[in-house]
């Protein structure tokens, strides 16, 4: 296994984000990374690389819209613009523009080009986020081009902040750039026909879905908190199946907070025989271990021991399919590492 390490992702610190009408600490924190290198420290899985930028703004316009990423690449300076005293706070949204108002027009305001960009008010853009999200998607992008080039069976990309709320023309979630969508579409455009997205994270990966929604190239399969009472609540449901040349391609299977890994198993089957049935050249695994029962923010239950057998579920399902690991959530960050790390060996050990 090839991994692909953001060196830039402590440039992405949020200080604070809206939650039950005040400021919280951001739980989304650069120790994320720090831990998981850690436990790789002592537990390799492979060789680590740099992941090289050539290529990356061109592989970027295949899944994010040119203005919206001209908005990320410049939001930091049009901020300080407003008032160099600006340095002191994160851009955090306050408006948007909802059923009925104009989205086609480019708001002269800054706060309201926010808006526009954005859906929700808890994920901060700092002076260094466009920076880290960049190198977050290069590790994505030359993670997929190692696994299509044959380099290795699998790789991880090691991506934070990281990316399946952001939309193609919208952040939220924590994420700006979707790193999941990016793998797939690199690998898509390497030569695979057919490439499956298989998100294990806590939430639902509403960005990676609207992405591919209307397509029939890439599955989105999603394993999640059911959205009638989860982040992010308005995404998510059994019954979204794709749509146009897509319809059949997604495939939703929410479950309710307070799962345990006996049914998460069997929901993680359901989507493997998914995965199996539409029989990809490639797999992206988008995944968050948000699904651990200490998680702060999340509502399955989770042990670390379980995050082996989902390795080895995968493995025995997908075999030596190329596949890309994509790091998405999870906030219990003194287990991060062994829960991530332990599917991964999971998944090598059932070789
Ligand atoms: C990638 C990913 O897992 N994103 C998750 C985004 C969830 N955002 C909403 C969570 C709201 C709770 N945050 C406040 C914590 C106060 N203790
Ligand atoms: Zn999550």
């Amino acid at each position: 296994m090839l991994i692909y390490a953001n060196a830039m992702h402590h440039l992405h610190h949020g200080r604070q984000e809206m939650f039950r009408g005040r400021l919280v600490p951001c739980v989304e924190v650069p120790q994320r990374v720090d831990h998981v290198l850690a436990e790789l420290a002592r537990r390799p899985l492979g060789e680590q690389r740099q992941a090289p930028a050539d290529g990356l703004d061109a592989a970027l316009l295949t899944v994010h819209a040119p203005d919206y990423l001209q908005f990320l690449a410049t939001a930091w300076d049009q901020w300080l613009a407003i008032d160099p005293a600006n340095a002191e706070y994160d851009v955090l949204p306050s408006v948007w523009p909802v059923r009925g108002m104009r989205r086609d027009i480019v708001p002269a305001n800054f706060s309201a080009r926010v808006g526009l960009y954005s859906f929700d008010a808890g994920t901060p853009l700092t002076a260094g986020s466009w920076t880290a999200a960049r190198e977050g998607a290069a590790c994505a992008l030359a993670a997929a081009r190692a696994v299509s080039a044959g380099e290795a069976g699998s790789a991880l990309a090691l991506s934070r902040p990281p990316g399946h709320h952001a939309g193609a023309e919208f952040f939220g979630g924590y994420c700006f750039l979707n790193n999941s969508a990016l793998a797939a579409q690199v690998l898509r455009d390497s030569g695979c026909e057919r490439v499956s997205v298989l998100d294990i994270d806590y939430h639902h990966g509403n960005g990676t879905q609207s992405i591919f929604y209307e397509r029939a190239d890439v599955q989105t399969i999603s394993l999640h908190g059911d959205p009638r009472t989860e982040y992010p609540f308005y995404l998510g449901f059994a019954d979204e199946r794709g749509a146009g040349a897509g319809v059949g391609f997604n495939l939703n299977l929410p479950l309710p907070r307070g799962t345990g890994f006996a049914d998460w198993r069997a929901a993680l089957a359901t989507a493997l025989d998914a995965v199996t049935g539409f029989a990809p050249q490639a797999l992206v695994i988008a995944v968050g271990v948000d699904t651990f029962e200490g998680d702060p923010i999340s509502g399955f239950r989770l042990r670390s021991a379980d995050y082996l057998d989902i390795g080895r579920d995968i493995r025995r399902a997908v075999g030596s399919l190329p596949l890309v690991w994509v790091f998405e959530g999870g906030y219990a960050v003194d287990e991060i590492g062994v829960n991530l790390v332990n599917i991964l060996e999971g998944f090598s050990d059932a070789a």
